[in-house]
């Protein structure tokens, strides 16, 4: 009904002696409808109406039907015999889900016609003129197309996002039997969360480009209050889906902390900052973390000071160190599956020197393991001490002097880099080399004035590292 105003906002006065009517006119206006509307002033009075409009030209008159104290038939009886452009409507607000309009003026036959087609427009709760109607419906047609569109881009998304994943190297090496599951479910969750992630992106991204408000429209949206189809879709499926992860997760779980009755035991303390790993089995004490492959080791983990964690990220799994003794260890099961180097880092911030707290983690051959084991059980760090020992072990000297005299084998002082000769004429230098053939393979090269009698199995047991350290030794012995 205010089409007929030329002026891009229409000036109002409002006649009425409640604030609250004010305030009801002001959202109707402008939040409900989005009309441009311009309100000049507030009067209580009929009088008031007329001084206002002299001071200051106004297009529409609203008066609140349901005051009381203004009398309605005053207020009509002024508009319609008077002259000007100012019009009067009578408005009731009572009804908070309507407003009720009483347009009351004396019109010429001639006018009533316009003014009726004027009046059922403007009575649409939504007037073609401000582009909704036509909107909504441009809207409904093209709601498959959108819907369509959207889908393929979340597809589209998802795929990118997964494809993309892969050229990043998102996890270290799985080094461990425990890291199978876990990189299993983390896949599965990667790709979920991918989906979802496209899914929310797309379409909200897609509406804001979309569906972004037109230059002239300043209607508000169709208001939409409750989908119950659509609240138990949205509750039901997250409910399978986390039902179903954590089935997965349990599952996984028990697959990681399986247990294996002869896995090797380790201590783990953790202290500010650095790692300590005893053996107790060998009674080794170590700063570096030394496994053999394919074999399950059981860490029981404590600290000496504050929290700690210990985290290998090839291995996956993580937990952390508890001050407190006893009853506070925790235990940890690992079976690597990669001999490499590792490191193990602190995962709980312990400190300043916290970001250092990194010691190395070394799997090996079980053969390498037994050999690393001998080498902290047996002492020395210098392989002449080593040689000795060895030698004395593995019963050498009973048959080899260090002094000169000849026993059932040739002294091995001064052996090393002189001339041997042999029962097979051959004279040659007792070099490395001849030293270990002679000790993998006595019967190749009999030194002359000696028996074949050094036994062949003595350097089966040797292993090439020991058969150094005895070569070492006898290097000393001039
Ligand atoms: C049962 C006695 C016996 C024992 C035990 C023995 N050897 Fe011998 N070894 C001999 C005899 C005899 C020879 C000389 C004949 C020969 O060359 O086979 C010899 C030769 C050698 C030679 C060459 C020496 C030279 O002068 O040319 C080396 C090196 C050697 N033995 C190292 C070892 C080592 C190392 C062990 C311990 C792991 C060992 N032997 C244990 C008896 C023994
Ligand atoms: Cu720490």
């Amino acid at each position: 009904m205010f089409r007929n105003f030329s002026r891009s906002s229409v000036r109002v006065l409002i006649a009425s002696n409640h604030g609250l009517f004010r305030h009801g006119l002001v959202s109707l206006f402008k939040k409900k409808l989005g009309l441009k509307v311009e309100i000049v002033g507030e009067v209580t009075s009929l009088e008031g109406v007329i001084e206002a409009i002299a001071k200051r030209p106004v297009d529409l008159v609203i008066v609140d039907y349901d005051d009381e104290q203004l009398n309605r038939e005053d207020f009509i009886a002024h508009f319609v015999s008077g002259k000007g452009q100012t019009r009067l409507i009578l408005v009731s607000l009572s009804n908070p889900e309507s407003a009720m309009l009483y347009d009351r003026r004396e019109l010429p036959l001639s006018q009533f016609e316009a003014w009726f087609e004027g009046w059922q427009a403007s009575a649409e709760p939504r007037p073609a003129s401000f582009g909704e109607a036509g909107f909504n419906h441009r809207i409904r047609s093209n709601r498959m197309k959108h819907f369509v569109v959207a889908s393929i881009l979340v597809i589209v998304l998802t795929v990118l996002l997964i494809f993309g994943a892969g050229q990043v190297r998102l996890l270290p090496v799985a080094a461990s039997a425990q890291a199978q599951p876990i990189d299993q479910l983390f896949r599965l969750m990667f790709f979920a969360i991918a989906f979802l992630f496209s899914l929310i992106v797309v379409f909200m991204l897609y509406s804001i480009v979309v569906f972004r408000r037109k230059k002239e429209d300043e209607s508000d949206a169709r208001h939409i209050e409750g989908n119950t189809k659509l609240e138990v879709t949205w509750t039901t499926i997250p409910l399978v889906i986390v039902l179903g992860l954590s089935f997965l997760g349990a599952r996984s779980l028990a697959e990681v902390e399986r247990p294996d009755p002869k896995a090797l035991e380790v201590d783990v303390i953790g202290l500010q900052w650095t790692w300590r790993f005893e053996y107790p089995r060998y009674g080794i004490v170590s700063n570096e973390l030394v496994l053999p492959v394919n074999k399950q080791v059981i860490l029981y983990l404590s600290s000496q000071d504050v929290i700690h964690s210990f985290w290998v990220p090839e291995f996956r799994v993580k937990q952390d160190l508890l001050p407190g003794g006893e009853e506070f260890v925790r235990t940890l099961r690992i079976t690597p599956t990669q001999i490499g180097s590792y490191k193990v880092r602190c995962a709980e911030l312990c400190g300043i020197r916290h970001a250092y707290m990194e010691s190395p983690v070394i799997v090996v051959s079980q053969a390498d393991f037994d050999v690393w084991v001998a080498q902290q059980t047996g002492e020395s760090t210098d392989p002449v001490e080593r040689g000795r020992k060895w030698s004395t072990q593995y019963g050498c000297l009973s048959c080899h002097s260090l002094d000169g005299s000849k026993l059932v084998g040739p002294t091995w002082l001064g052996l090393f880099g002189s001339e041997v000769k042999l029962t097979d004429g051959r004279i040659v230098i007792a070099d490395e080399a001849y030293i270990i053939e002679s000790i993998r393979n006595p019967g190749a090269a009999i030194v002359e004035g000696y028996p074949n009698i050094m036994p062949a199995n003595v350097g089966q047991d040797l292993s090439d590292e020991r058969i150094q350290d005895i070569i070492a030794f006898i290097k000393t012995l001039r």
